[in-house]
């Protein structure tokens, strides 16, 4: 499976049939080109893309189908701040 770089996309749609879709579907994501399947035409989309597994397709065609993966960040931990106490700063004398 594709493995893609999280972040924003613009999506360039060409949805060539009357009896076709395209669906995107993930998380925070669910989006088609219109679900009466009619639409036929050029649609642009900007999705922000967070990690996750996502698949495409087209809803009444099974074999219409493809799938990416998003990276999702490893997971720092957070390094444990040591508090060093601050040098005081020697007043001048005047
Ligand atoms: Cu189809």
């Amino acid at each position: 499976m594709k493995a893609i770089d999280r972040g924003a996309y613009t999506i360039d749609i060409i949805d060539g049939g009357n009896d076709h879709d395209f669906h995107l579907s993930g998380p925070g994501v669910n989006k088609s080109t219109g679900p009466d399947l009619v639409f036929v035409g050029a649609q642009t989309w900007n999705v922000t893309l967070n990690g996750g597994f996502f698949r495409f397709f087209c809803d009444p065609h099974d074999i219409m189908v493809g799938d990416f993966s998003v990276k999702t960040p490893p997971v720092k931990a957070k390094p444990k701040k040591k508090s060093k106490p601050k040098a005081k700063k020697k007043k001048k004398k005047r």
